[in-house]
């Protein structure tokens, strides 16, 4: 009871909610339950179990009432079928100042800020705690993480910020937010519902919500046969480039079907990227090293549209968003080569595509608990969750501050296509197919001081009518 003698409201915790479906028999799946979490509703929990159909193994989003997939059934249909949205060649602008980091956060802020007010209502922090008014009450606040880090009695401590102030936000390692919290990274931008404390300056957070993939987003699919092959990291120069595999990938290509071929970075191996780089490097100059990836590129069919974008040894900035190939570099690309920046959203056949090197999936694996090298999929639901392409700023991903944050995952995509890390991984998220093919690379020296098993050699081609993914190996 609170002071004013009326029940605080019931949280429901995700365990609570698992062991009353489990005691119906049925299992459950987490986006229901967070949906269930979110809304706090016990009647709802309830509706959902007596309204689920007889012979229903696992409750899914599709069984929540009132809950019906949005589709986006019209879609702008580009002609020609491959339209670049946005990260054109020449899209970045080439320098950006320090003092430009302001109003990018800002624009971080305001449009994840927005996302998330369709689900959650929230008091300006400056009212918080000016005003005696909310202190013992359920509120909500939407901030960027300033910082986070982990109490001595294990609890998660995170200062939020929002344009009017700032306020610490406790989540308790036994309450039901707790497992959200864990995952917290510097700058991202979420939601909390708590209570204040009695003078104001702490919220008892019991409660995160992230902007996310909307629960009723179903993915656009091409009405017209296609598909795409998505591959990433080729390492050209690289002694460790995996030739033969390259071959038996290019011999393979013509017989595909594919229409679309979408490379996510790390083209080159590029000069200087690693400590003793050198030593295994079969071409020791970077213009070389384009000229040879230009070669690899002439065995692709012409009616194939190749789309490249670059990675962190790619002669570019390294501050994303990076900036496409320049043309010096370009020349012995046959036509059909088409160079946009990192991150790039392209449509294909009205089928969005994200494509994002990946260089914040070392940062997120640094910092989420349990997280591998060897999932990079889970590290794209990371992403998703967060609608941010790299949410920490300050380590490992350097950003350039322009005044839109391109990085902002909106509009959501169809797929996911990320690179980097060199091993493989798949993952479908609300609908959202995320796909790291993996590299064309064997295990370099420095891997394998760092303890990275990749696995060269796959591709992944998507089917742009079912977004149903195939790896092919050809290792
Ligand atoms: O990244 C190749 C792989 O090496 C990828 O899994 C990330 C990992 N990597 C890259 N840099 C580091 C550092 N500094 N420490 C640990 N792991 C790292 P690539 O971009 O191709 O070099
Ligand atoms: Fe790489
Ligand atoms: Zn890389």
């Amino acid at each position: 009871m609170n002071p004013k003698g009326h029940m605080v409201r019931w949280m429901l915790g995700d365990g609570e909610i698992v062991r009353r479906f489990l005691e119906a028999k049925l299992q459950v799946h987490p986006d229901v339950v967070s949906y269930v979490r979110e809304k706090n509703d016990p009647a709802l929990l309830e509706r959902i179990i007596s309204q689920v159909p007889h012979g229903t193994l696992v409750v899914s989003s599709a069984h929540i009432p009132d809950l019906s997939p949005e589709k986006d059934g019209e879609r702008f249909l580009p002609e020609p079928d491959l339209e670049i949205i946005s990260g054109k060649s020449g899209d970045s602008p080439e320098k950006n100042r320090f003092e430009d980091f302001f109003p990018y956060f800002r624009d971080r802020y305001t449009r994840l800020a927005e996302i998330l007010r369709s689900r959650v209502n929230p008091v300006p922090i400056e009212a918080l705690t000016r005003s005696t008014r909310y202190r013992q009450e359920e509120c909500m606040v939407i901030g960027m993480v300033l910082d986070v880090r982990t109490t001595t009695n294990g609890h998660r401590l995170v200062d939020l910020e929002d344009p009017t102030g700032q306020i610490p936000a406790l989540f308790n390692r036994d309450r039901p937010g707790f497992p959200d919290a864990e995952r917290l990274l510097p700058d991202e931008v979420i939601g909390a519902r708590g209570r204040l404390s009695q003078d104001g300056r702490l919220l008892f957070a019991e409660q995160l919500v992230r902007p996310d993939v909307p629960l009723t987003h179903a993915p656009f699919t091409s009405n017209r046969p296609g598909k795409a092959v998505l591959i990433s990291d080729i390492h050209a120069g690289s002694s460790t480039f995996l030739e033969e595999a390259w071959e038996r990938f290019i011999n393979w290509l013509p017989s595909s079907g594919a229409a679309y071929l979408l490379i996510c970075g790390d083209l080159v191996d590029g000069i200087g990227v690693y400590p003793n780089q050198e030593e295994e490097l079969t071409i020791r100059n970077i213009y070389e090293q384009y000229t040879r990836l230009g070669e690899l590129m002439a065995g692709i069919p012409k009616e194939i549209v190749v789309v490249i974008s670059p990675g962190n040894h790619d002669v570019v900035r390294p501050a994303e968003p990076q900036v496409a190939i320049p043309l010096e570099f370009r020349k012995g690309f046959p036509e059909n080569c088409r160079f946009v920046e990192n991150p790039a959203l392209l449509s294909l056949q009205g089928v969005r595509v994200l494509m994002y090197h990946g260089r914040s999936i070392d940062d997120m694996i640094g910092l989420i608990p349990r997280a591998s090298y060897s999932r990079p999929e889970e590290m794209m639901v990371e992403m998703l969750e967060r609608r941010h392409l790299a949410p920490v700023y300050g380590r490992r991903t350097p950003l350039s501050p322009e005044p839109k944050d391109r990085l902002v995952i909106d509009p959501v995509p169809e797929i996911l296509h990320t690179g980097h890390v060199h091993t493989s991984g798949i993952t479908r998220h609300r609908g959202v197919l995320g796909v790291n093919a993996g590299c064309w690379q064997s295990q370099t020296k420095f891997q394998k001081q760092v303890n990275i098993t990749p696995t060269p050699g796959r591709a992944v081609i998507v089917d742009l009518q079912t977004l149903e993914p195939k790896v092919m190996d050809f290792a």
